[in-house]
């Protein structure tokens, strides 16, 4: 196929619209370092008002329970300055065990040390810490967005705490993650207005049941699955890789779509819809765009997957 992967990035482009979490989490990176502190907390306990993340099992914690202890046994001083080493990305042991979790061992960790600082058992934000203008200003920014985007802003700063080289090659846990449990079985059978390609509706299913070698076995070798406001991991080994570590419990249920044939037989597609992720289960469903790219025998060469702007974005499907 005379396709680059550059080349794939740009399908759609005009149906697409700005995306203001960028621009939110470009602000907070303006912040010092116990604004950061304070903002998270802030924004997590606004959040916490009206939907609750799900508590990380036992399971979920193992690879942080180490770091957690440790932490545990600190001085509160010693615990701020955890935190702000994390935050500051520090080259510390801990700034660097924490760059090795996966993302959702990294969210869990946040999560338990939330619960500890509740509970007195963890240095909470300074009784007497007065809210900088700056401060005031990304909580603004953040109580604008729609509750899948503040989730999204939210896990993508605790994504990047921690200390990692500069060169280092991306990476996923090798160690087998621990299972995000189902509470409630993901919809099967999925029907989407206007599509009918099957590697489109046969991704959907397979990533609702968890299966991810099915998934997989539907892309090019060379094939590349581009996450929202990353750059796309090309090959299966690495797609699968990712898969495995992030992509598991989502419930997918996409809406409507358009279907293009180009000349050479391949096609672009564009999909909306909804995804809950396992954290905040029916409380949250965002608002996802999937861009295909699909080579005339049918296999996914490309995949990017688009938070929406807005929930009009869903429909935006015409050129
Ligand atoms: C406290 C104060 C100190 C600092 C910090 C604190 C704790 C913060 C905590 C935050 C917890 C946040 C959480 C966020 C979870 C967000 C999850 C999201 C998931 C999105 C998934 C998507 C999946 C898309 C995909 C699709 C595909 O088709 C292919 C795969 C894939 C307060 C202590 C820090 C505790 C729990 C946004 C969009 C659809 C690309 C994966």
């Amino acid at each position: 196929m005379a396709y680059s992967i550059e080349s794939a990035q740009t399908i759609f482009s005009s149906t697409r619209v700005p995306s203001p979490i960028p621009a939110t989490i470009a602000l907070f990176d303006q912040l010092n370092v116990d604004d950061k502190l304070a903002l998270l907390w802030y924004a997590y306990a606004e959040l916490g008002r009206t939907i609750t993340p799900a508590a990380p099992g036992a399971a979920r914690l193992q690879f942080a329970e180490g770091m957690l202890n440790q932490i545990k046994q600190m001085s509160n001083d010693e615990q701020t300055q955890v935190m702000r080493d994390l935050a500051n990305r520090v080259d510390t042991p801990i700034g660097r065990s924490y760059a090795n979790f996966s993302v959702n061992t990294k969210l869990a960790f946040w999560y338990e040390l939330g619960e500890l600082m509740k509970q007195g058992l963890v240095a909470p934000i300074p009784p007497g810490y007065q809210m900088s203008g700056g401060v005031r200003v990304v909580l603004e920014a953040i109580q604008k967005l729609d509750p899948g985007q503040q989730i999204t802003v939210l896990r993508n700063t605790v994504v990047d705490m921690g200390f990692e080289e500069e060169v280092a090659p991306s990476k996923y846990p090798t160690e087998a993650e621990p299972l995000f449990a189902r509470e409630q079985p993901a919809p099967t059978a999925i029907t989407i207005e206007g599509v009918t390609e099957p590697a489109v509706l046969k991704y959907i299913e397979a990533l609702n049941k968890d299966d991810f070698d099915a998934a997989l076995a539907l892309f090019t070798p060379d094939g590349a699955l581009q996450p929202p406001f990353q750059k796309p991991i090309v090959g299966r080994e690495a797609i699968g890789a990712y898969m495995r570590a992030e992509a598991q419990g989502l419930n997918i249920m996409p809406s409507g779509g358009i279907s293009e044939v180009l000349p050479d037989g391949s096609k672009q597609l564009k999909v909306t819809g909804k995804v809950q992720t396992p954290w905040f289960g029916v409380q949250i469903g965002m608002n996802i765009g999937w861009r295909f790219l699909i080579n005339p025998e049918g296999k996914i060469f490309f995949l990017a997957i688009d938070m929406l702007a807005s929930p009009e974005e869903l429909l935006n499907l015409r050129r």
